[in-house]
């Protein structure tokens, strides 16, 4: 039996796609910079499926790239020379969403915006946030552990999995999703798998904690003239007796690529300001007739460290504000021509971190800062001209990125704080871990998948 006919008789003619369409849409991410490259792509129901696709593959030693949403920003999802393409888009069940000991347990196609109206539906809260919420999925979420918008709230995906099941590369199911609040038996292997980018096993399954529902929040938009007044202003948030669930930052550069794309999301400020902070904060009670952030707007102006602010004073602006932030991405997408790092620093580092990184020469090239500012993570994109010569784009960026992680090295920083390394950052890995730690996971790669068919050619 060939390859493809016993795949269809595993799952079906339909769920056996080798349309060059197809092909070139399963092969990529949200990077679109690899010209896609997948042999097949293969899209299994259950853990069962999955296990024999696996098993398969290890014997006939066939490459396999596990894929989510493929809203991934490092190339892991990518097929880059002919590999099958598991896909679990199918994986699309939430199983039960447990009340009394608060937590979602679902397939791993289940798309996160999916999961956070199950639990609300429950009366409860999925604490991850993300832009793509409505393509991501928990399996891609769990694979690159992402970060995402309330993280200085909450933490990232690491901090809120209570099991997962997964298919390792000679297909045995890993069964780790108990239900413990509490489990202290030998290494936590469950925490390996998290933020493996799909080479270590495809995750079948996940249960995630939920949280109660949060108070309502109140959002904040400010306007200020240096970057190092921003972190004056997160300085003057951390003492708020108010919880923060957001402190995020974008450029004016940022902000006019927004208005460009979505013109009803401009004119909130009269006046251009070099920065943006968006400061959201959970609020129990409030006196009426006050925006809960009114005092400390009001002092962070006295000390003279803002130029400008706007409160939401309805859902309306709230999301408004909220879609200026969360559509950036998109906006710079359209430019054509981006180039993405994604990377923390120590909060004590970032002033001068950015002064350096301000400092370096960019030819023609159009950086722009933002992101996750109370977590030191910051996203810079390099922005090329749309018709201009891509070799050229990529090398002058190559030149000024190797200067940023340089940088990145020096202050003990990360050159992925929450996207992964996927198959663009892998040279870069050594900027942020030693040779040892390199030499470790190399090593546990090797015992997991010891004829290397999982995502080849990621993080290493
Ligand atoms: P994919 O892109 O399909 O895959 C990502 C990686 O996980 C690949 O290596 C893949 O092989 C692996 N993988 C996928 N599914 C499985 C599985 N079931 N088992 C094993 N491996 C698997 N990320 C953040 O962290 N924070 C943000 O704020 C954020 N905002 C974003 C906003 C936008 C507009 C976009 C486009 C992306 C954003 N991202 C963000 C990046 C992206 O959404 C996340 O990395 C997300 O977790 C990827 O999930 P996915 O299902 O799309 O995974
Ligand atoms: C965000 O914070 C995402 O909006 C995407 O992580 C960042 O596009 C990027 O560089
Ligand atoms: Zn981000």
């Amino acid at each position: 039996m060939t390859t493809v006919a016993y795949f269809i008789s595993l799952l079906g003619k339909d769920n056996v796609l080798e349309d060059p369409e197809a092909l070139a849409i399963y092969g990529t991410d949200w990077t679109r910079r690899y010209p896609p490259n997948a042999s097949l792509v293969l899209r299994p129901k259950t853990a069962q499926e999955v296990s024999k696709i696996l098993a398969y593959c290890n014997e006939h030693k066939l490459s396999v790239v596990p894929s989510g949403g493929r809203t991934g920003l490092a190339g892991g999802a990518v097929a880059l020379d002919g590999e099958i393409v598991v896909s679990v888009e199918r994986m699309n069940q939430i199983l039960e969403v447990n009340i009394q000991e608060m937590w979602i347990c679902a397939q791993a196609g289940v798309p996160l915006a999916a999961l956070q109206d199950a639990a609300k539906k429950a009366g409860l809260f999925y604490p991850m946030d993300l832009g793509s919420k409505g393509s991501c999925q928990l399996g891609g979420n769990l694979a690159t552990n992402a970060g995402g918008l309330k993280f200085i709230r909450y933490g990232g995906m690491r901090n809120h999995v209570l099991g997962i099941e997964m298919v390792l590369a000679d297909g045995r199911i890993l069964d780790m999703n108990a239900s413990l609040q509490k489990d202290n038996c030998g290494y936590d292997l469950k925490q390996l798998f998290i933020g493996s980018e799909g080479t270590l096993g495809i995750i079948t399954q996940g249960k995630i904690r939920l949280m109660k529902k949060p108070q309502p929040y109140f959002v904040t938009l400010i306007a200020v003239d240096t970057f190092s007044h921003l972190l004056s202003v997160l300085a003057l948030c951390r003492k708020s007796t108010h919880t923060l669930t957001a402190f995020e930052f974008f450029t004016d550069a940022a902000y006019q690529h927004v208005k460009t794309c979505f013109p009803h999301l401009g004119g909130v400020f009269s006046d251009p300001h070099p920065f943006y902070g968006l400061i959201e904060v959970e609020v129990a009670s409030h006196t009426q007739g006050e925006h809960p952030l009114f005092r400390l707007i009001e002092e962070a102006f006295s000390c003279g460290i803002l130029a400008d602010a706007v409160f939401a004073e309805n859902a309306e602006q709230f999301s408004r504000f909220w879609s200026m932030r969360e559509n950036i991405t998109e906006s710079l997408a359209r430019t054509g021509r981006v180039h993405k790092n994604d990377l923390t620093l120590p909060l004590g580092s970032l002033e001068a971190f950015m002064k350096s990184v301000s400092a370096l020469p960019k030819g023609g090239i159009e950086v722009i800062y933002f992101g996750h500012l109370g977590d030191g993570n910051i996203h810079i994109n390099y922005i090329g001209p749309a018709n201009g010569d891509v070799e050229a784009f990529r090398r002058d960026v190559r030149v000024l990125e190797k200067k940023v992680f340089e940088c990145i090295a020096h202050y003990r920083g990360s050159i992925s704080a929450e996207h992964g390394i996927g198959c663009i950052k892998r040279e870069d890995l050594h900027y942020s871990r030693s040779e040892l730690e390199i030499e470790i996971m190399r090593k546990i790669k090797a015992v997991l998948d010891p004829t290397g068919i999982l995502n080849p050619g990621k993080i290493f």
